[in-house]
């Protein structure tokens, strides 16, 4: 079984084109994906049947697609160590995705937090593909014999779906998946929202200010990082009971690399407006860069790439969708007398 040969430990992530990358899916996940690829065998998918769950322009969604691979790049992961790939170029997504759905019970996925919050009151009119968003994941991940899974924390419970489903349906079927581990980091786990500090930073965001996204100019990140909510108090200080100011505090941690304690020091009798002058700076200066890279990435160096990555998932994924099939019993009538 190719999962039991003795190879380099595998990752698996993705972000979904549903709108622009943010510093919340930079710093949640992203950042930790460009240091892991070092040690691990890496797959970072563009999840575009992910975002076909809730209605999307095509032609944006497309145009989308190209502009997270491009960030990809920019933003540290090498496609010489990394396989980059869109998700609906890889047919066998999809597949496994049905044999997984024949073993999900409907209550497990009805208990999914991010289905009930993105359904809301609209559940009766909901996609079947929003509720079946998790078994489409879990087939992401399971198809690569991932190891470990680097997200934010808003996909654990989707990361403890996956892993229920590996462990049942090698139960039923025999040794098939490895079971992966979720890698949610200390901090910069759930970024949240500039202007609603109760909700996390979201590509679906309806606040406009609400998001930085990578590709923001720097007058649109000092102008959204000035309009942010503040918590009462002058004080800035890490503290749980005063999440806006905490929020900024750990943007400015993980784009700085500084400790807590030296971040604190270094605000100390300063006032909210220097921290987001500061933030602002900070922010401005890591985008800079990226956004130089995002404008050098040529369409045919990205297909090259995306064309690559396509071939090199496939491999694997090929490879397990056939020890599922085989071991279902879904050989089809010419494998099975041969
Ligand atoms: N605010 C966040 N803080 C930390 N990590 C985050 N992630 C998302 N938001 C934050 C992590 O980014 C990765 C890619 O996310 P995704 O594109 O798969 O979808 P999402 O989590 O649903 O992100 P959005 O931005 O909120 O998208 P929409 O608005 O379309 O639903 C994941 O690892 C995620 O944990």
């Amino acid at each position: 079984m190719e999962h039991n040969e003795s190879r380099m430990r595998r990752i698996f992530s993705g972000v979904k084109p549903t709108g622009p990358i943010h510093l919340g899916n930079y710093l949640g996940a992203l950042r930790n994906w460009v240091e892991l690829q070092h040690q691990y065998e890496s797959f970072f998918c563009i999840v575009d049947l992910h975002a076909i769950t809730v209605s999307q322009d095509s032609q944006e969604l497309a145009a989308r697609t190209r502009e997270i691979a491009r960030l990809y790049i920019a933003t540290g992961i090498d496609p010489k160590i990394s396989t980059i790939f869109v998700q609906s170029d890889v047919s066998e997504h999809a597949e496994l995705t049905w044999m997984l759905n024949c073993i999900t019970r409907v209550g497990e996925l009805e208990r999914m937090t991010q289905f009930k919050d993105k359904a809301r009151r609209q559940r009766e009119s909901a996609g079947v593909g929003l509720f079946d968003y998790p078994v489409l994941m879990a087939a992401d991940i399971l198809l690569y014999q991932t190891d470990l899974v680097p997200v934010g924390e808003d996909q654990k419970q989707h990361l403890e779906l996956t892993r229920d489903l590996a462990i049942r349906f090698n139960r039923d079927y025999g040794e098939t998946f490895r079971v992966p581990d979720p890698f949610i980091p200390k901090v910069g786990a759930r970024i949240m929202s500039l202007s609603d500090s109760t909700k996390k930073m979201s590509k679906s965001d309806e606040s406009p200010n609400g998001c930085i996204e990578l590709l923001d100019t720097a007058e649109t990140v000092r102008r959204k990082f000035k309009r942010a909510v503040t918590d009462s108090g002058t004080e800035i200080k890490f503290d749980e009971s005063r999440p806006a100011i905490t929020n900024l505090l750990s943007i400015y941690q993980l784009l700085t690399g500084k400790q807590p304690e030296d971040v604190e020091a270094h605000f100390a009798g300063q006032g909210y407006a220097q921290l987001k002058n500061e933030l602002a700076d900070v922010t401005v200066e890591f985008l800079r860069p990226v956004q130089e890279r995002v404008e050098n990435i040529s369409d045919q160096e990205l297909d090259r790439i995306l064309d690559d990555g396509r071939r090199r998932a496939q491999e694997i994924a090929r490879q397990t969708l056939d020890d599922v099939k085989r071991r279902m019993g879904l050989q089809g009538a010419l494998r099975a007398r041969a």
